[in-house]
């Protein structure tokens, strides 16, 4: 690594510093912060009274003392204009994180807009617009003129059906329940628009329809189930690199055996070992090779399938555990039904059968050795599987399994079927809102949705990206996402698109940008001529802005106050404890002031029907939305304020809010404790969920006509698109390209060195990575980062997806060949094994 930060000496945070709590912005975990803030001409001092740890800092401290924070939690940010110190470090007390931080929060601080010390000096300040042939400042009066005009004349004309839409649907920065709000407001209350699509997949639908249509919504445990497992089982995930903290500070103590105090307190009576996991996912991820150093080998099963075929899998182990009789049956006859469903699965919105046990087991049964066939996994190893997630312990006692998947089920082969039959298997063995259990997503970002109802957009909804490609749509307005880095078919998305865009820029180009009713002719001329009309929202410039019309610079948390909850649906406040940059404001706020201008525009059209319905958008304030949004419209939301919530501090409370007692809001540790599910009559339902092989158009063929799985996801450094990392020179430094890690025997085959550039391309596009030799991985598999700025992976990914639009970037093939030998960016960096061992 040849990257230093270069700071040998930081200021020592002084006691009467201000202290705010933050929740980090990046991942799903959303583990616990605090950012302390004093003026910039002053700093603490080593003598107790002097420093906000109240302890001697002249003598040494202990090995992981809280009195401590590393150069990548400083900065010098400003606050009401004026330069202040800050730090923003892990919370102790958090009981999400317990005073971890990880590779990515831990830099929250060097990733903020700082003047003073040029980090993120890319973030937007001002609105931009295309004048004079490039991207140029002006007033948010000026810009949202431009926006809401060529929107309003365009919903006049062709109906809201020709605004299209992309948002985040999330919390953390680009998301909370602020900004859902003030989004949700405008597409589904003011308008009801139909063609919107979510930030990371091509419609507006759920990952997860399959759970929830089985009356198991998907975030149903705690973290603390982690540590209370008999079994951990994970399918589709690497939580070392992707849910960091949750891994490290919830699982790692059960695997290693420090949780069996716990389990021995909650259950007495039960026989208790250290926990021991089943890991399901065709590659061996860091995560594998962490569990085998924390819990031994031979508590770590990991079922290396082959890619897509987890639904056979599932299949197996639901009737291998019914054969075999570890079945929960009391909660089976207790609170599922015994209903058998109707139909045989074809139907596009529902494409499974709810039904009964029973059925279920009929349906789904598949011989363990066909199964092994399918998975390539042997038939030991699946029945070794079933007997760690089902069979009963000593004496008879129930086996606690808690069931964790992500994204390597959710873009995987067949999402609606392979979510069900994994439900299947946790609501069959009893595992759903007890201790130590739990079928859950691990998640992605935190959550944050507070909508107006969106069933206008029906279900299956719009296959936006299709619609886009076909030359649907006029406007398209963008909400924090970076579809050019992160959408399927990439390749022939940003073709397109570009051509369209680049219409309304000439057009845009042939008249005087002053004259705006000339300006708004020539862009709805060049809208009428196949040609789209685009705004986007961020904090940075984007690669899809470079397409954009119009910019629209946001406050992200932090500068903003923000509200979501995490994995465990704790919710939390993020206290604004910086300046945004510059002119940028809250997404929500824009939300509201684009509203206002619509309002205006169709008054001054003579439309004051449509006009009135823009009314409520009288916003100051990120918390007017929130009340006007989650405190109005949350289930319990009414039990949640700001004041309450920065009381609660980095704890928060567990959502669903039940009540407010003794100056604390009361949360909900578990959901369904009571055996009452989702459903209308209260009983989950079972499903049958028959294997089909790969399901999405064109991915059988892509296997057969070439060499290489181009498996991809995350890597512990990196956040999503890299969107601040690009600015990062710790990350940058590591990875100047997308790595694709390979065996050395694929290597060999075409004839390429360690950090070589290859092209990686097939029948839906071509794109780049650096090859990064990993003997762990199987020949023929490879795994490439997503979403990068210098190889963006989506290029290979084909347009299939399910029949909801859940795409499928996970099941890609391709062939790969050398571009060019390691260039110099690439010279200094290491190769060795990614792998942790004990030590
Ligand atoms: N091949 C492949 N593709 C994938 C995936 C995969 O596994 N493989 N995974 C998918 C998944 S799970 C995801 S989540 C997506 C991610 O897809 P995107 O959501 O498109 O990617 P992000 O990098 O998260 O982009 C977020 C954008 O939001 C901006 N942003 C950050 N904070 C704020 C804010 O406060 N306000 C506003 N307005 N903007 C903000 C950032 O600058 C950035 O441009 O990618 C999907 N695509
Ligand atoms: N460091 C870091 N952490 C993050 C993010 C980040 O960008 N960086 N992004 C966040 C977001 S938005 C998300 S959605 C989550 C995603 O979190 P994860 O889902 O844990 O991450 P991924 O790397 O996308 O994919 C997980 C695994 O799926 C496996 N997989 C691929 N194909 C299959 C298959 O057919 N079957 C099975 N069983 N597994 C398969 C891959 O080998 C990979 O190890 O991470 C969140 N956390
Ligand atoms: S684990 Fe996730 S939430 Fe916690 S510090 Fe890391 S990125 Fe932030
Ligand atoms: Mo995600």
């Amino acid at each position: 690594m040849a990257y230093k930060r270069q700071i040998d000496r930081l200021p020592i945070i002084p006691a009467n510093a201000r202290k705010q709590n933050v929740v980090c912005h990046y991942c799903i975990v959303g583990c616990g912060y605090h950012a302390y803030s004093w003026p910039a001409n002053k700093q603490g001092g080593t003598a107790p009274d002097q420093n906000a740890f109240g302890v001697d800092l002249s003598e040494q401290q202990y090995a992981e003392t809280d009195a401590w924070y590393s150069p990548s939690m400083y900065n010098i940010v400003k606050q009401d204009g004026k330069d202040v110190h800050i730090v923003i470090k892990p919370d102790h007390e958090c009981v999400v994180n317990s005073g971890l931080g990880s590779v990515r929060g831990a830099r929250m601080a060097e990733m903020s807009y700082s003047q003073a010390r040029s980090t993120q000096q890319q973030r937007l300040t001002d609105p931009l617009v295309w004048r004079y042939g490039q991207m140029q400042p002006t007033s948010w009066e000026d810009a949202l003129d431009l926006v809401a005009r060529v929107t309003a004349r365009v919903v006049a004309d062709k109906g809201e059906d020709a605004l299209f839409v992309s948002a985040f649907d999330h919390g953390g920065a680009g998301g909370g329940y602020e900004n859902t709000w003030g989004t949700g407001k405008l597409y589904f209350g003011a308008m009801k628009v139909k063609n919107i699509r979510i930030h990371n997949r091509p419609a507006y639908n759920s990952e997860v329809h399959a759970t929830r249509d089985m009356g198991v919504g998907e975030l149903n445990n705690c973290y603390e189930d982690a540590e209370l497992a008999d079994t951990i089982m994970v399918v589709g995930a690497n939580p070392l690199e992707t849910q960091t903290n949750y891994f490290l500070n919830h699982w790692v103590p059960n695997l290693r055996g420090s949780s069996l105090g716990k389990k021995d307190e909650q259950f007495s009576g039960e026989p208790h070992d250290r926990g021991r996991i089943v890991i399901v996912d065709p590659r061996r991820t860091v995560t594998v090779a962490a569990c085998e150093a924390e819990a031994g080998a031979e508590n770590v099963l990991h079922l290396q399938i082959k890619s897509g075929t987890d639904l056979a899998l599932f299949n197996a182990l639901f009737t291998e555990i019914s054969e075999q009789g570890w079945v929960d049956q009391e909660f089976i006859d207790a609170s599922t039904s015994d209903q058998e469903g109707e139909g045989d699965g074809s139907d596009p919105a529902r494409p499974g059968v709810l039904t009964s046990f029973a059925a279920a087991r009929e349906g789904n049964r598949v011989a363990i050795e066909e199964a092994a066939e399918i998975t390539g996994v042997s038939a030991d190893d699946i029945r070794k599987a079933a007997a760690w997630i089902a069979e009963p312990k000593e004496g008879g006692a129930r086996r606690r399994t808690m069931f964790a998947y992500e994204k390597g089920l959710i873009w995987g082969n067949d999402n609606y079927r392979t979510n069900g039959a994994l439900v299947n298997i946790a609501l069959a063995t009893g595992n759903v809102g007890r201790p130590g259990g739990g079928v859950v997503r691990l998640g992605g970002h935190q959550e944050g949705y507070a909508r107006p109802a969106d069933g206008h957009v029906g279900r299956p909804s719009a296959y936006v990206d299709r619609l886009l490609i076909e030359g649907q749509g006029g406007v398209h307005h963008i909400w924090g996402c970076d579809h050019y880095k992160t959408t399927l078919n990439a390749a022939e998305f940003k073709r397109v698109y570009k051509q369209r865009t680049d219409k309304v820029k000439d057009a845009m180009n042939a008249v005087p940008y002053g004259d705006r009713d000339a300006m708004v002719e020539a862009i709805v001329a060049a809208i009428d001529d196949g040609g789209l009309f685009a705004v986007d929202v961020d904090i940075v410039p984007t690669k899809i802005g470079e397409a954009c019309h119009v910019m629209l610079p946001a406050a992200t948390s932090g500068e903003m106050n923000l509200t979501s909850m995490n994995g465990e649906r704790r919710m939390r406040i993020t206290e604004r404890y910086m300046d945004p940059p510059g002119q940028a404001m809250p997404d929500c706020l824009i939300a509201a002031r684009i509203a206002n201008h619509m309002q205006q525009v169709f008054t001054d059209l003579g439309k004051a029907d449509i006009a009135a319905n823009f009314d409520g958008f009288e916003w100051e304030t990120e918390e007017d939305a929130f009340m006007d949004g989650y405190h109005a419209t949350a289930h319990g939301g009414e039990h949640v304020t700001y004041e309450r919530l920065r009381a609660m501090g980095t704890n928060g409370f567990q959502e669903p809010a039940t009540g407010f007692e003794d100056g604390k809001i009361v949360g909900t540790q578990r959901l369904y404790t009571d055996g009452k599910f989702g459903t209308e009559d209260g009983k989950a339902r079972f499903m049958v969920t028959a294997w089909r092989g790969l399901q999405a158009p064109g991915k059988t063929e892509q296997q057969a006509a070439y060499p290489f799985l181009i498996n991809n996801g995350r890597a512990n450094q990196v956040w999503q698109s890299a969107y601040l990392d690009v600015e990062n020179d710790f990350v940058m430094d590591r990875w100047p390209f997308p790595f694709i890690e390979m065996h050395p025997d694929d290597m060999a085959k075409i004839g390429v060195k360690e950090g070589d550039l290859v092209e990686v391309y097939n029948d839906a596009g071509a794109t780049q990575a650096m090859v990064y030799p990993t003997p762990s991985a199987r020949p023929g598999e490879t795994f490439m980062l997503f979403a990068y700025p210098t190889g963006v992976q989506g290029n290979v990914v084909n347009a299939g997806t399910n029949e909801l639009h859940i795409p499928n970037y996970k099941q890609t093939w391709g062939n790969i060949r050398k571009i060019a030998d390691a260039p110099a960016s690439v010279a200094h960096l290491s190769f060795k094994s990614k792998e942790y061992s004990a030590a």
